[in-house]
């Protein structure tokens, strides 16, 4: 340990104390997190030296005990002691707050954490930490325990004397966080987003832990017109260009890249300082301005839209649109209650002014790429009228009639929506089977007839045409987009019953699509479910057993003996079952097995679905058989 402290020392340790005390007011939560924070802010002085100019790899690493390593080829923390406190620089930079990338001639800092608090923070929730930098070959180290120094700066060995960078691993102290191990996805996904956003930097993940050992690379010399090609990549681009607009203008560095695709929902994500601003701001006004005054000019000068035509909205010319905005600012102010809108108002003009003039010198050069996009937003219009008319014909019914319920649906009687479910099930036998074996009190069943619409491959006006869809609107109550209201809900438990194959799998996938565009709360509060029918029935003796997957199957064989006699059913289909053999297996509250849906916050851009497992009480865990089959409704777009 370091013995003598000096009062600047105390003050120091002190300030640490308070990122302990308070760990919430500089991550934002102890939570899992929280946790992947600590990962980030590390990076972020990295690609900071990046953006520098001065580094072209990082490395992070996710060892055996959850310790994280980031290591970087970039010019090195400075060595040696820092003239204002007369410390080693490097021991400023893990124990002073806010001290990152001030000191040193030309310290240059855009990126900056969700917080932009810096290395200390993470050292202060850290059990250990160890920063090692390599300069004219030597190693320099520092350990540090529960943010204080163990010793000073000290040269530990040789590298070589091309080598510079600096290398820190640190261990999240299991007293602060809820959690301390790591999930590669979530790393994997935020370190993607970074090395998009930071064109021909090259970010790698390895993960060293025990079973999961895995390694990825991200280097995209594209930067974000490579970002909006990945989101486009299971989609039908409309036209093949890219479009890419840069400059500079106010101080304030813009970037923007965007394509169309066939389908009929916008894309568009906003960075600043490389973190993403779910909820827009200034900057993406500027966009948004912007592309919608210039298809309007474009389309207007071009005979596109006739005289009498109306204008385009910014919604007609967002349809299908994929774009990445990702700008750069000195003192980016947030605002609105979660403080992440982007409040700079010179940010507006910036983005606008570049896009508008970029963009109409692009449609000037490209008029075909121009016109497909002219012709599929005037589309959208006219959709958009039709859409409105249809939806003003679903919402006056449904007030006037008081909700007249769809004819195929079987309610159940209990009123009180606490107690009741519905049971959405694929073809019309399986949905006569279901109402025959039902619980009437509390389970409504809505049988609804192969394939449903697609929502993502159609527009909006067809979709308020298609009967399974009205179906499921007037029967969940809830009404639909803005007109959502939870309090009007029927039941409380909504679950998809479909074939245990991949057919089932896809008529799953398409109503969870459904429900996820239209009413995406009801999978937030926990609301959807896919029940669960057995894939074998085994017979002996007189005796049943019902086996949800190969392996259980093999387990039960293994204990009942692979006699002659075992009768063997393999279930094509739930029409294969009676009534009483569905409500034994698949809906009798005791004994089924819901998956919960549930939407990972952390990437809502790849709509990614997970589940919760309920079981009743007489059936053992099945979790393999669970993640086999959750897989299938992985990626919604399908
Ligand atoms: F902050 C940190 F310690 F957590 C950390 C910093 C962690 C990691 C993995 C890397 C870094 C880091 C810092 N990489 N590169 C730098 N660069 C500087 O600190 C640096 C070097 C030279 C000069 C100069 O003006 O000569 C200035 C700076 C800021």
């Amino acid at each position: 340990m370091a013995a003598e402290y000096g009062a600047d020392q105390i003050q120091v340790l002190e300030g640490l104390e308070a990122v302990r005390k308070r760990p919430g007011m500089y991550i934002g939560s102890t939570s899992e997190r929280g946790l992947h924070h600590l990962v980030y802010e590390i990076v972020d002085n990295s690609v900071d030296e990046a953006l520098g100019g001065y580094c072209s790899e990082i490395n992070v690493t996710i060892h055996p005990d959850n310790s994280i390593t980031v290591v970087d080829n970039g010019r090195g923390i400075p060595v040696g002691i820092n003239h204002k406190t007369g410390r080693p620089a490097m021991e400023v930079v893990f124990t002073v707050l806010h001290a990152g990338g001030k000191f040193g001639g030309g310290g240059y800092k855009v990126s900056g954490g969700l917080h932009g608090v810096g290395a200390s923070v993470v050292n202060a929730l850290s059990d250990w930490l160890e920063v090692r930098v390599f300069h004219e070959g030597k190693i320099y180290m520092q350990r540090y325990e529960v943010g204080k120094p163990c010793f000073d700066e000290k040269i530990i060995g040789d590298c070589d004397p091309e080598k510079t960078g600096t290398q820190v691993t640190f261990m999240a102290d299991a007293d602060i966080f809820e959690t301390t191990v790591f999930d590669y996805d979530t790393l994997k996904h935020r370190l993607r987003e970074m090395a998009f956003l930071t064109k021909g930097l090259k970010i790698t993940l390895e993960d060293e832990r025990e079973g999961i050992q895995q390694k990825k690379e991200f280097h995209y010399e594209g930067g974000i017109k490579e970002f909006v090609a990945y989101l486009n990549k299971n989609k039908q681009p409309l036209y093949d260009s890219i479009l890419y607009f840069e400059g500079n203008r106010n101080e304030v560095q813009v970037e923007v890249a965007l394509q169309h695709n066939d389908t009929f929902n916008e894309n568009v994500y906003s960075f600043v300082n490389n973190i993403v601003t779910p909820e827009g701001g200034t900057h993406l006004v500027g966009f948004r301005n912007a592309i919608t005054k210039t298809f309007n000019d474009y389309a207007r000068t071009n005979k596109l839209l006739k005289d009498n035509d109306q204008n385009l909205t910014g919604e007609d010319i967002r349809e299908g649109l994929t774009a990445i905005i990702s700008i750069k600012i000195a003192d980016p102010e947030f605002e609105g209650q979660t403080k992440q809108k982007l409040g700079n108002s010179e940010a507006r003009g910036a983005v606008e002014g570049i896009v508008s003039e970029q963009l109409t010198y692009f449609l000037e050069q490209n008029p075909a790429v121009a016109k497909t996009i002219c012709e599929k937003s005037i589309l959208a219009q006219r959709a958009r009228e039709a859409a409105r008319k249809a939806r003003d014909l679903t919402r006056r019914k449904t007030a006037l009639d008081g909700g007249a319920l769809p004819g195929k649906l079987a309610d159940c009687s209990d009123k009180d929506p606490k107690n009741c479910e519905i049971y959405i099930v694929e073809g019309d036998s399986a949905g006569g089977s279901a109402k025959e074996a039902r619980s009437r009190a509390t389970q409504a069943i809505l049988p609804l007839r192969g394939k449903i619409l697609n929502v993502e491959k159609a527009r909006e006006d067809r979709i308020y045409e298609n009967a399974e869809i009205k179906a499921m609107i007037t029967a969940f109550g809830t009404g639909i987009h803005q007109d959502f209201d939870i309090s009007k809900l029927r039941y409380d438990k909504i679950i998809i019953m479909t074939d245990a194959d991949v057919d089932g799998a896809h008529i799953a996938t398409l109503m969870l699509t459904f429900i996820y565009r239209f009413m995406p709360e009801l999978i937030k509060q926990g609301h959807v479910y896919l029940a669960k029918p057995p894939l074998y029935k085994l017979e002996k003796n007189r005796n049943i057993w019902y086996a949800y997957s190969d392996e259980e199957l093999d387990a039960i064989l293994n204990e009942v003996g692979r006699d002659q006699n075992n009768k063997i059913q393999r279930y094509k289909g739930l029409g294969e079952m009676d009534a009483e053999q569905l409500w034994e297996t698949t809906m009798d509250p005791e004994k089924r097995i819901l998956l919960r849906v549930h939407m990972n916050e952390e990437q809502e851009d790849e709509i990614d679905v997970t589940f919760d497992t309920l079981m009743g009480d007489r059936v053992e865990p099945r979790r393999q058989f669970i993640e086999e089959n959750a897989k299938f409704v992985k990626n919604l777009d399908i």
